[in-house]
């Protein structure tokens, strides 16, 4: 494993104050440890005005040759990846990092062969298969940008992100299992397609041997697309500031924005956060739970692991499927050792009870992760008694789709961690804490806006097609630094603990949706004139979607109508973002100006209904009586 790795206390608060410093000095020694076809003139050049970041100026490489390539002669035959498929029936498949190196340059040379260019943006729609993390590396080998979109969006939401991008080719399978169930995957993708002209190409992997319409001339079968070309690609040298991919990711306002990470900054983060955070042994086995077509799968499973060389488990199916134990069974099944999931699916297997861990010894597990919301205590003591068996440490990873890689957490065994706090900074990392003023707070035991106030080098670039957006979205709030939308506390000694989102984003179970993108979607539902969508805390998801509405008649059958809202937000964003309870008003509370005041409707939906503040400058007071009544 690599060298730019930190060991000990020592060795951890020396690259802290190295870090701060000189961190171009810094950065440049642990970018030195990849390879690099053209070595970089400059380290950084930034103002976050802008934003202009660049790192690693005028240094050429192929983040595939680093993840794949540079391991042949010592780990050619080292298993990349142990998949283990949704049925525990299903035979599992390892595949060694020489065949992964041959089955991404077999695909590289598929994208080539359908036409996709350097630049390209290509679209990825698959579910957990292999073939995910293969067309990942294939776009990279060939300097092609990709877009992965994860498999429960919709047709619309996978649409807009077509078309955002302009993606000139789509991969993705017949149908996808999950738990019990089979489910369409083309056929998603045909009805995106459209509102998609720019796509030319669609390359289907077969999962689930469905029928599916192929159209001629633009579809085509994976499996024959490979027969037709070799094994051999050579990497495509990239620029360090070309853009490696783009992902959607929600925001406060309007649809979702399209951040994109670059090659060699996001290269060298990935690593060094990996091998710090988890600290993995050259023998570990990895195991993160997360679907690729979030961050947490590209950065902990395309590109981290890889890059670093290590074996990972990649899960096609659910936590509860065939029953709550399924998780340790396969932690048991394949030795996992470091085991990186989401306090929301430890909340719902600690729902299920003990019985489902007992069966399973988990003797090979040796560090625990969490990542996406903040861990309760009652989960964090659970996920380090009954799973790490109280000889684990966790690390509570705080991070961003816009950070890239993780920016606070413990390191394993290295520094100390307490529940409930992500806690330290990663060397590299300044995290400061603003008033809503915008001023920093020196002090600790303090709470306040999670900012940063200097780049690290994955931090995201521009946000595609729409930099002004990119600006003012995460660096107008406060002048000079990130801001990150979440409020933080530090605590007497240092250590970080995140709140929670400061703005309208709600986080349900990890996953992020900006409250004006719900409601776009809940008023295409027929009869709805307007809504409001707020969050609420709930015991397994962390934060539940509450949504006040208006109809336009009142309601008189209203199972009937949260049926079609449901639909409407499935069908305008995926099941993932259904509301968890809908109540009809007649109106809602707005000021003089019109703007609805949420502090309002959000102590509703947490039940606090004493202490509303100050409703008299309400357009209409009386609606306030009448939401409290009708809560649900
Ligand atoms: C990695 C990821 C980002 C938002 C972020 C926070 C929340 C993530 C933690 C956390 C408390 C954590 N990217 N968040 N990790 N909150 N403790 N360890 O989730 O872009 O999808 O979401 O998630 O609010 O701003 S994300």
């Amino acid at each position: 494993m690599s060298e730019a790795r930190i060991r000990t206390l020592a060795e951890y608060e020396a690259a802290r104050a190295h870090s701060i410093a000189d961190p171009e000095g810094f950065w440049a020694e642990i970018a030195s440890d990849f390879q690099w076809r053209k070595p970089w003139t400059k380290v950084l050049a930034w103002d976050f005005d802008g934003p202009d970041v660049k790192w690693f100026l005028g240094g050429q490489l192929n983040i595939t040759e680093n993840c794949l390539d540079r391991h042949l002669a010592e780990r050619g035959d080292k298993t990349a990846i142990i998949w283990e498929p949704n049925d525990p029936k299903e035979a599992s498949v390892r595949i060694s990092f020489r065949e992964l190196h041959e089955r991404v340059c077999r695909m590289a040379n598929a994208l080539k062969r359908n036409s996709v260019q350097k630049g390209d943006r290509v679209a990825i729609y698959l579910p957990m298969v292999p073939e995910l993390l293969v067309s990942v590396l294939a776009c990279a080998r060939i300097g092609a940008v990709h877009s992965v979109v994860f498999c429960g969006f919709s047709a619309q939401s996978l649409a807009d992100r077509i078309n955002d991008a302009q993606a000139v080719a789509v991969i993705t399978s017949d149908g996808m299992f999950r738990g019990n169930k089979e489910m369409p995957v083309k056929r998603v993708v045909d009805e995106a397609l459209e509102q998609c002209s720019s796509v030319k190409r669609v390359l289907v992997h077969e999962r689930v041997r469905w029928a599916v319409d192929m159209k001629p001339g633009r579809d085509a079968w994976l499996h024959e697309e490979l027969k037709l070309v070799d094994g051999d690609c050579p990497a495509e040298p990239m620029d360090s500031e070309d853009p490696l991919f783009i992902l959607y990711t929600s925001g406060s306002t309007g649809k979702p924005k399209g951040v994109v990470h670059s090659c060699g900054g996001y290269m060298v983060y990935t690593q060094y956060s990996f091998i710090n955070v988890f600290q993995p042994e050259e023998n570990d086995i990895f195991w993160c739970t997360a679907d690729v077509g979030w961050i947490t799968g590209h950065s902990y499973m395309a590109y981290g692991p890889t890059l670093a060389g290590a074996t990972q488990v990649m899960f096609e199916g659910i936590p509860t499927y065939p029953d709550p134990g399924r998780f340790w069974q396969v932690i048991d099944k394949h030795g996992v050792s470091i085991f990186y999931t989401a306090p929301t699916a430890i909340r719902s297997l600690m729902a299920a009870g003990i019985d489902h861990v007992l069966p399973y010894s988990l003797h090979s597990l040796r560090v625990l992760g969490s990542v996406g919301e903040p861990i309760n205590e009652e989960a964090w003591h659970w996920y380090r008694t009954h799973i790490g068996k109280g000889r684990c440490p966790i690390v509570d990873t705080w991070w961003q789709t816009e950070t890239g890689g993780i920016l606070i957490s413990s390191l394993a065994g290295i520094t100390d961690e307490k529940p409930s706090h992500a806690a330290w900074p990663l060397p590299g990392v300044q995290p400061v804490l603003l008033t809503a003023e915008g001023k920093e707070i020196a002090e600790n035991e303090v709470e306040g806006l999670l900012c940063m106030k200097f780049p690290w080098p994955s931090i995201l670039r521009t946000t595609w097609g729409d930099h002004d957006r990119c600006r003012q979205t995460y660096f107008s709030s406060y002048k000079g630094y990130y801001f990150t939308g979440d409020g933080a506390k530090r605590d007497a000694e240092g250590r970080y603990r995140i709140i929670g989102r400061v703005d309208d984003v709600i986080n349900v179970s990890g996953h992020r949706f900006g409250t004006a993108e719900i409601e776009s979607a809940i008023n295409m539902a027929k009869g709805v004139v307007e809504s409001a969508v707020v969050g609420f805390p709930h015991d397994i998801k962390g934060q539940g979607i509450y949504a006040y509405v208006v109809t336009e008649k009142p309601v008189d059958d209203p199972e009937d109508m949260r049926g079609r809202i449901i639909e409407a937000v499935a069908a305008g964003i995926g099941r993932i973002a259904k509301p968890d309870k809908i109540q009809f008003v007649s109106g809602l509370p707005k000021t003089r100006s019109g703007k609805i005041m949420r502090r309002i409707l959000r102590k509703v939906a947490e039940n606090e209904l004493g202490s509303l503040g100050d409703t008299s400058t309400l357009l209409d007071p009386a609606v306030v009586e009448e939401i409290k009544d009708g809560r649900v």
